[in-house]
């Protein structure tokens, strides 16, 4: 029996899920960054890796760039190498990470010459913007302080304003900032931008055209994140999500594999806030492949991303609606679960077949020989992702 609805497949039609990307390039632990055979070797070969994705699921239109990882001579050029692939450029992440002078802090350090350097980062980031014609500027601090009374909490929060002020002057009228917030790592005590609530309270004093970035994998452990998603829609401050999965930290691992049931419950709260083709959010990942082949790591990505919108389509919300009013406890919760544990994976294979893609994008892939011919075709393929 069938369990998706034309509307509902309709519906899925508008999907869009931005890739990363870093997540084409080797990328490891502190430990070991293990390489991988045809590994891109410039951010032309990452888009052209990102584009397989595309191609075998039309469900990943557009890829992130990160500066200074996808810095090249002529961004015009990258653009239209893209599009001719048949994708856009998306975000692009500003990195004020990698460089000794940010050990105490970019865009709150204390020293003004450091901000100012980092504010420059974030200015050239906007005009490569302009070349690339992606429309957010996505910021991730690694800024806070390993040690009660290391750093003077409120007056970086105060600089980060004052920078973010300026950063957010230089957009243009189409571009946007989103800034991200992250718990802890690097910093262990303290971090500038811990919580949705630092983030929104930045981003609102900015003004409208910045919103907030929500990193799956940037809470506590047991956090409600669907609820947060739920508020920041509310508020209509949500900006981007980065995808991913979590066990412990910031696991960056396939989204929907650690935690199927909290993606579902997401995205529930997605469509009840205005939809996963809402164009006012990018649908990014943000994930490293450590161990397994990038490709197809991003391909089970954007499927499960599928497959987990589906589910939560196919919820029969006038039914929860009754059963939520009249106090229903276990009819609403069943109604959901219902719709959790429906699989929709024949009914997807079958209207991808319909549409001319592959009912197995993995197998189709693999199938493919792509992978055999970059380890052939490029050698010496760099660390594109996290240190390179
Ligand atoms: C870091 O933990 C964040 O998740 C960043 O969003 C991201 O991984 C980085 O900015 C890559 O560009
Ligand atoms: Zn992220
Ligand atoms: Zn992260």
């Amino acid at each position: 029996m069938s369990t998706l609805t034309p509307e509902i497949l309709g519906e899925l039609e508008h999907q869009a899920i931005e890739l990363p990307s870093w997540a084409f390039g080797n990328s490891g632990t502190r430990f070991k960054v293990f390489s991988t055979p045809g590994t891109p070797r410039d951010p032309f070969e990452k888009i052209a890796d990102a584009a397989q994705v595309n191609r075998y699921t039309h469900l990943s239109p557009t890829v992130a760039l990160h500066i200074p990882w996808d810095k090249v001579d002529n961004y015009i050029r990258l653009r239209a190498y893209a599009e001719d692939l048949g994708v856009s450029l998306g975000t692009v992440n500003s990195n004020t990470f990698q460089d000794d002078d940010y050990k105490f802090g970019a865009l709150t350090h204390e020293d003004a010459a450091v901000r100012r350097k980092a504010i420059d980062h974030h200015l050239e980031c906007i005009e490569i913007m302009h070349q690339t014609g992606s429309r957010d500027l996505k910021i991730w601090l690694a800024e806070g302080s390993n040690y009660p009374g290391q750093a003077d909490l409120r007056g970086r929060q105060d600089r980060l304003h004052e920078s973010l002020s300026e950063i957010y002057a230089g957009l243009g009228d189409e571009q946007r900032l989103v800034l991200e917030y992250k718990f802890f790592e690097p910093a262990f005590y303290h971090t500038d931008v811990p919580d949705w609530g630092t983030s929104y309270v930045q981003v609102a004093a900015l003004g409208d055209k910045a919103m907030v970035c929500l990193d799956t994998g940037h809470h506590a452990p047991g956090t409600n994140i669907e609820f947060i998603v739920m508020q920041l829609l509310r508020l209509g401050k949500l900006g981007s999500f980065d995808f991913n999965s979590r066990f412990y930290a910031d696991d960056d691992l396939i989204v929907g594999a650690a935690d199927p049931f909290q993606l579902f419950r997401i995205l529930y709260e997605v469509i009840r806030g205005g939809g996963y083709a809402n164009p006012d959010v990018a649908f990014m990942l943000d994930q490293c492949h450590n161990i397994e082949d990038k490709i197809p790591g991003q391909i089970r990505s954007v499927l499960n991303v599928q497959e987990m919108t589906a589910r939560a389509l196919s919820i029969d919300t006038e039914a929860l609606a009754a059963a939520q009013k009249s106090g229903d406890v276990l009819g609403a919760n069943a109604i959901f679960m219902d719709a959790f544990y429906t699989d929709v994976r024949p009914d997807l294979a079958a209207w991808r077949e319909s549409r001319g893609l592959p009912a197995d994008p993995m197998a189709a892939f693999a199938a493919s020989g792509y992978l055999q011919r970059i380890a052939e075709e490029r050698v010496g393929g760099v660390q594109a992702g996290w240190g390179a």
